[in-house]
């Protein structure tokens, strides 16, 4: 039976994963952080079909236990500080956890799996973070990074090791460069998420107004459910490669917002939105599109959700469970 064992079992991919392979038959070993992590619960409750097992990346003796109990044959790496405003407060941390921990995992599967034929395949969750200040329009596989926040640098450490260890050591080691993938999962802290919640109280009543950064800064938006999917097929193949995973299609703050008050009956947002500095970045990354064309014609993949339906699919999430939350 395939076995996957999964880090950041409790981010929104991690949960779209779990659900996906387990829909495949998988058995499936989810990593969680901490003594008493609050989300441990919530996975156990929601994904009882998930091991949970005690790790975290930037313990290398914990990897390898989970690594031996799992007895995997794929290993997803999805655990990471992934949040890039953040990465400038904490950018030791990330630099450990997002970047080192990548490097922890690959040494972890050498030292389980053996050095010859090792059996483990890995993925590692490689960001559109990477190219930062764009070099070219759409950016591809051969695109150059150019990273713009201390979670960029590190994903592009963490993207270049796991190249180097396929080299290096002939490991089974796949890079997903995956462009921003939303749904109703998505971390509050998230600018698409931060906005359904918001339109959704706002309706409701219960919320005034909301505060943003930079609304001109534009994202090649998909659905999370449609890009795990991209990560488990990286993993189907013969030979491991690294993949852009993208629609195509870039959209703006301000278009977000306009689709997500149009949700709810509002014409015009503006009123809505204020605009505060807090929210501004020391570097931005103004621009994202990828261009899927390799994961499409290599893979067979392609986005079943678009733009419009991503944020309809958000604002009505959040409308219900708010209105769940006032019913009580
Ligand atoms: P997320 O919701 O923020 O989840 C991050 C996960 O990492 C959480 O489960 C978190 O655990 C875990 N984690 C944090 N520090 C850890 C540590 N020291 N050891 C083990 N686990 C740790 O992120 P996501 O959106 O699901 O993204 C999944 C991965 O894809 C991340 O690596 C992210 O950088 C990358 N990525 C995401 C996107 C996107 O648009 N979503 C695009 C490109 C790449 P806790 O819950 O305990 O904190
Ligand atoms: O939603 P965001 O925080 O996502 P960001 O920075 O693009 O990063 C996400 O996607 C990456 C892939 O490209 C992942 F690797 C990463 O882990 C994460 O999942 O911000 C999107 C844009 C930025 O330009 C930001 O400046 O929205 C702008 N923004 C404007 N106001 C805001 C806000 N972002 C947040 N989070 N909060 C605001 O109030």
């Amino acid at each position: 039976m395939a076995r996957a064992l999964i880090t950041g079992i409790t981010g929104q991919d991690g949960q779209h994963l779990a659900e996906f392979l387990h829909g495949k038959g998988y058995e499936i070993f989810g990593v969680v952080k901490g003594q008493n992590n609050p989300r441990a619960q919530q996975i156990r409750e929601e994904f009882p079909f998930v091991e949970v097992l005690s790790g975290d990346l930037t313990d290398l003796p914990s990897l390898v236990s989970c690594l031996e109990t799992a007895q995997p044959t794929e290993v997803y790496n999805l655990g990471a500080i992934s949040f890039v405003h953040f990465s400038w407060t904490q950018a030791e941390l990330t630099a450990n956890t997002t970047g080192l921990g990548v490097l922890r995992m690959l040494e972890a599967i050498r030292m389980v799996g053996g050095q010859q034929n090792n059996p483990i395949r890995f993925y590692q969750a490689s960001s559109s973070e990477m190219f930062g200040k764009v070099r070219e329009v759409p950016q591809s596989e051969l695109t150059p990074f150019h990273p713009r926040s201390p979670y960029g640098c590190a994903k592009v450490f963490g993207h270049d090791i796991t190249v180097n260890y396929r080299e290096s050591y002939g490991l089974y080691a796949c890079s997903g460069i995956l462009f921003n993938h939303e749904g109703p999962r998505r971390g509050l802290e998230f600018v698409t998420r931060k906005i359904s919640n918001a339109v959704a109280r706002i309706k409701l009543g219960v919320q005034s107004d909301i505060s943003l950064g930079n609304l001109d800064a534009k994202r090649d938006w998909g659905y999370a459910g449609d890009y795990v999917k991209a990560m488990w097929l990286m993993l189907q193949q013969n030979e491991p490669d690294d993949y852009v995973v993208a629609t195509g299609e870039t959209h703006s703050i301000e278009e977000f917002l306009e689709l997500a008050f149009a949700e709810v009956g509002i014409a015009d947002w503006h009123p809505y939105v204020k605009q505060d500095p807090r929210f501004f970045r020391p570097a931005e990354v103004d621009l994202l599109i990828g261009d899927p064309t390799k994961a499409r014609e290599k893979l067979g993949w392609k986005p079943e959700v678009d733009f419009p339906g991503l944020v309809r699919m958000m604002v009505r999430h959040d409308l219900a469970v708010e209105s769940a939350k006032l019913s009580k």
